[in-house]
């Protein structure tokens, strides 16, 4: 990271290295005993005086606080922000103003319903939330990985929350939705029909958080100089496009490997791989806000990118891992709240009511009021005001004077002019009656959940009628089964129909919506597709051809492929012309699950339960649609309905084997494979 990181410059006064030092207690005493406490005897009581045994027992007794009630499975990173260009003419945000100019980032990834320590390829929406550390403070873009949420009014949430979090009476099921009390939720409160929607398709399973879109999700403003307003709505695009797992292999990831996704963003990172992300925005000019035929404050609702173009304004890259996740990740708290001069809020009602909500949270979480002081939260430019005191308070204000206005100082800390860099809420008219109703233009609760039906492919189609027949087939109340059915049917009945079989309930009647528009952006088949950075894991033996397969590993790896071995046990594995090769992991420490390739080379001596071992690994690549692929004696051990599969590449000469490899790794997967 450049030296000229500011926060990296901050955060590094709180850093310290204990190697290589002294143990002292917490008052900077040496202690010269850490294994015996102090006892009246050698086998009598412990004494009270043991301030030193005393101090580290209470330290331990009091190390945990209290989990985010969402969002609490986290990962978390730092980088940077670079705009493209000059946004001037849509807002006056110091940090998006000169393309030369770089804005430390700190940006935390999560599943939503999970505790802390539950596994992370759930079926789950995933928080994305970021803090710019910018000149004119900390602003936060604290969204999702879906750009709709499930409910339209912020007093729904703990409804939200307590349905989905594992049912009170006994704690079942973790970080799940598959369970009544979700549904019943659901099936109860039809607002929710997109989400679901979304919650059910591949973009709940991510392969990585490197490969997930990011939304702001509410209707945010941009506000320039000139103090004109837009609409606009924030969208994160991966540079490595947005790929997703298979239902089979999440469920078998959350066993083999519950860090699956934490481990892949900090490998990245460590091998210099830095996660990419572009920032987008939408924009609506305020004269069009009546223009669509959904309420663009309705936060159920996307603005289709084929009307409302992403204009990408910046990268964001992640290129440092934190140096302690309880310091840094766990002790981040993120706030819609957070804006800066020239973005400003909508009316959306999830919006405001977020706005109460994060820093009400972190009172109980991290202890009391002065929770921007810890390292991670702190501005990188300094702050001034009149608060004082509370638990934690690391700041000595000086001086006598801690109220505005006065005269003893001068009246300062005073408040700054707009043109001093004061924020200025953007001053919308609004009046109407005091009055707890919704608008009659957010009653629309199926049209875009239609949309997004439409816009997929068929294999999204399909995986969406899997997990809803997975998820329902779950719950226990055939009532909820039904009702849930029944309600899905406003969007297509080429969803339920299936579903309803499946589960064993009545078909409804069809009340298929009208909407025939899809939106191709919407759609994962569209996305980018690369190679880059995908795990390959190479199967190998003793007797393989050496000085060939050396060469495609080589051009595999030029190629940005990261093939790693696998074998029976760990050590070397030789090859003929010398060559050798080092095993990573055995058929024991690894799974298909954890590669997205499999490149069998297999080698001269084959025993039969190399030959088994790796007809498990290939079985469960075919059917989670993986590439695979073969050289030499591997091809044998190929099964043979993979022979001519979609991305199952066996070939002998090294340059057309090498090509068709990566191009097959490319695709991600090959959804067009026929299962057997
Ligand atoms: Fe959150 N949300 N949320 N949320 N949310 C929290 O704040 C809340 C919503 C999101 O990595 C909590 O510090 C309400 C939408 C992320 O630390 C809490 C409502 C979106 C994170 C809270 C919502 C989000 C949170 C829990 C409905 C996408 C993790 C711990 C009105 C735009 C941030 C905390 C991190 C965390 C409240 C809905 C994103 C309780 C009341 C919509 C990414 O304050």
């Amino acid at each position: 990271m450049s030296d000229e990181n500011k926060k990296n410059e901050q955060l590094e006064q709180y850093r310290t290295d204990d190697k290589d030092k002294k143990l002292t207690t917490n008052q900077g005493v040496k202690v010269s005993e850490d294994e015996f406490s102090l006892k009246a005897g050698e086998r009598g009581p412990t004494l009270m005086e043991d301030f030193h045994f005393r101090e580290k027992m209470t330290h331990f007794d009091h190390e945990r606080i209290p989990e985010r009630i969402v969002h609490a499975r986290g990962f978390a990173a730092h980088g940077e922000f670079q705009p493209y260009e000059s946004m001037k003419e849509y807002t006056k945000a110091g940090f998006l103003q000169d393309p030369s100019k770089k804005t430390p980032v700190f940006v935390r990834f999560s599943t939503v319903a999970g505790s802390k320590g539950s596994a992370e390829t759930v079926r789950d929406a995933r928080g994305f939330a970021a803090k710019f550390y910018t000149e004119e403070g900390n602003f936060d873009l604290v969204g999702n990985n879906i750009p709709v949420f499930f409910i339209q009014d912020a007093i729904k949430f703990p409804d939200l929350v307590h349905a989905v979090k594992p049912e009170p009476h006994n704690e079942m099921p973790q970080a799940a939705t598959a369970h009544d009390t979700f549904w019943d939720f659901i099936a109860n409160n039809q607002e929710s029909a997109h989400m679901v929607m979304w919650a059910m398709s591949d973009r709940a399973i991510p392969r990585s958080l490197r490969m997930m879109e990011g939304f702001g999700v509410h209707t945010f403003r941009f506000v320039n100089e000139e103090g004109k307003a837009r609409f606009i709505k924030f969208h994160w695009k991966p540079v490595l496009g947005t790929h997703s797992l298979v239902w089979d292999e999440a469920q078998k990831l959350n066993g083999k490997d519950p860090d699956f996704h934490r481990g892949d963003l900090w490998e990245s990172i460590e091998k210099g791989d830095y996660p990419e992300y572009e920032l987008g925005v939408q924009i609506i000019e305020e004269e069009d806000e009546f223009k669509f035929d959904f309420d663009i404050l309705d936060p159920t609702k996307l603005w289709p990118e084929e009307d409302v173009p992403v204009k990408l304004i910046g990268k964001m890259t992640l290129n440092r891992n934190v140096d302690n996740v309880f310091a840094e990740t766990e002790q981040a708290a993120f706030h819609p709240g957070h804006v800066v001069p020239g973005i400003d809020f909508s009316n959306d009602p999830l919006l405001q009511g977020r706005l109460f909500s994060y820093t009400d949270t972190q009172l109980i979480r991290l202890g009391g009021p002065n929770f921007h002081e810890l390292p991670i939260n702190r501005p990188v430019c300094p702050f001034h005001n009149n608060q004082r005191d509370g638990y934690g308070r690391h700041t000595i204000n000086k001086g006598q004077v801690s109220y505005h206005k006065n005269s003893l100082a001068e009246n300062t800390p005073e408040p700054a002019t707009e043109a001093e860099g004061g924020y200025k809420h953007y001053q919308e008219k609004v009046e109407g009656h005091k009055i707890r109703a919704r608008s009659e233009s957010f009653k629309d609760h199926f049209s875009q959940a239609t949309l997004f039906w439409n816009s997929m492919s068929d294999h999204e189609k399909d995986h969406i009628i899997q997990a809803m027949s997975f998820e329902l087939g779950k719950v226990e109340s055939e009532s909820v089964q039904q009702q849930v059915v029944n309600m899905f049917a406003n969007v297509s009945m080429d969803l339920v129909k299936p579903v309803a079989e499946a589960i064993g309930v009545d078909v409804p009647e069809a009340k298929d919506s009208n909407v025939t528009k899809s939106s191709p952006a919407l759609s994962q088949a569209n996305t980018k597709h690369s190679p880059s950075t995908r795990k390959v894991g190479v199967i190998v033996s003793e007797g393989f051809n050496g000085e060939e397969v050396a060469n495609i590993i080589e051009a595999l790896k030029a190629a940005d492929l990261q093939p790693e071995f696998i074998s029976s046990s760990l050590g070397k594995r030789k090859g003929t012309d010398g060559v050798e090769v080092t095993v990573d992991h055995t058929f024991l420490t690894s799974d298909s699950v954890l590669f997205d390739a499999l490149y069998v080379v297999g080698g001269n001596d084959l025993d039969k339960k190399f030959k088994q071992d790796t007809s498990y690994f290939l079985i469960e690549a075919f059917m989670h649609f993986k590439p695979i692929g073969a050289t030499h004696e591997g091809k044998e051990l190929l099964e043979d309905h993979m022979h001519g599969s979609p991305g199952v590449v066996a070939e002998s000469d090294s340059k057309t084997f090498v090509k068709g490899f990566v191009e097959a790794v490319a695709k991600h997967r090959h959804w067009d494979r026929e299962l057997v």
